[in-house]
């Protein structure tokens, strides 16, 4: 395992804005407790688009657009919540949380994915837009307990694949699933299974942002979590996946890339979180923004170099197995 030099908690791959966070909820135009986990996209005019989780003073949380022309500053936020939950739908009841989108070139349509809440537990909602203004609610796709889930861009030989990830006996591995109408969903497999012991992600994984394509596979950004005396971590590491057959991984990265470490990051609603849902691709194909909660109170932005992280994982990566 070689690590870059220098005294750093993790490896240096993901470099923090200095500014961070970009949002918060004092520059909320409404209240708010607090705004976090948020989905990305970079619209076709270049804008960036945050689909912003935000928990009102009740506790439940809704989703909120905001959209900045770098994608760090003068960010103009929806004056009004811009998902809620629906009253026709029973399964988000309990709110709406962790967004992440894909942009699905066939449909010429987003796809968002977000976790719906519930007395019945967390399940997977799909909704389609094409401009973040109306949402088309397609329910829940997979249901409880299953969250953190994002589709693919594209269809592959089986068809539409989304990775999830279901609750099971005592763990919580990340599954993958294909679907031929974006509706029903099966043919699940583990992909990713958590670690064990004293392993940064052996209590829990789950994906982070969206899968990122690359000429060597499909990049995933995952978060592990270790339960420790003083409560849980929240960090990530990577993982490649296959590029014509997801369900395969390729590579898994034995040290987490991003964990917390300022100190909003340490401190907050829920101490010791980074929690990314989305990432953008600048044009110039290799500069990749990750936005992140910082400890479920606010927003903040590390960027890397995507060539710099495929090179670190396929040095510092190995084979993963299923056990
Ligand atoms: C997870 C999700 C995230 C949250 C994290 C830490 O289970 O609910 O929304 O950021 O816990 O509280």
């Amino acid at each position: 395992m070689t690590f870059l030099p220098g005294r750093h908690r993790d490896p240096v791959l993901f470099h923090r804005h200095d500014r961070n966070p970009v949002l918060s909820a004092d520059r909320w135009p409404y209240q708010a407790n607090t705004v976090f986990n948020a989905g990305a996209t970079l619209l076709q005019d270049g804008t960036t688009l945050l689909l912003c989780r935000v928990e009102d003073f009740r506790g439940l949380s809704h989703l909120t657009a905001a959209r900045s022309r770098d994608g760090l500053t003068a960010w103009k936020i929806d004056a009004e919540p811009t998902l809620v939950p629906h009253p026709d739908h029973p399964e988000e009841s309990w709110g709406i949380e962790d967004p992440r989108i894909t942009y699905l070139p066939e449909e010429d349509a987003y796809a968002v994915l977000y976790t719906a809440y519930s007395p019945e537990g967390p399940g997977v909602a799909l909704a389609m837009t094409s401009d973040f203004v109306t949402f088309d609610r397609r329910g829940l796709i997979f249901p409880p307990e299953d969250k953190d889930a994002a589709i693919f861009p594209v269809r592959f030989e089986e068809g539409w694949a989304a990775l999830h990830r279901p609750v099971t006996s005592n763990t919580a591995n990340i599954h993958l699933s294909f679907s031929e109408n974006l509706r029903h969903f099966g043919n699940s497999r583990a992909v990713l299974t958590a670690r064990r012991g004293p392993w940064w992600d052996a209590r829990k994984v789950g994906l982070s942002a969206p899968p990122i394509r690359t000429p060597e596979g499909w990049l995933l950004i995952y978060h592990g979590v270790k339960t420790t005396g003083s409560g849980v971590l929240y960090r990530n590491g990577l993982a490649l996946l296959d590029l014509h057959h997801p369900d395969r991984c390729l590579l898994r990265s034995d040290p987490w890339v991003f964990g917390p470490r300022d100190l909003s990051e340490r401190v907050g609603d829920v101490d010791n979180v980074v929690f990314p849902c989305g990432t953008t691709l600048l044009p110039d194909g290799d500069t990749l923004r990750m936005y992140y909660g910082q400890a479920d109170t606010s927003i903040g932005v590390a960027t890397a170099s995507l060539r710099a992280l495929l090179d670190w994982l396929k040095e510092n990566g190995s084979v993963p197995t299923l056990d």
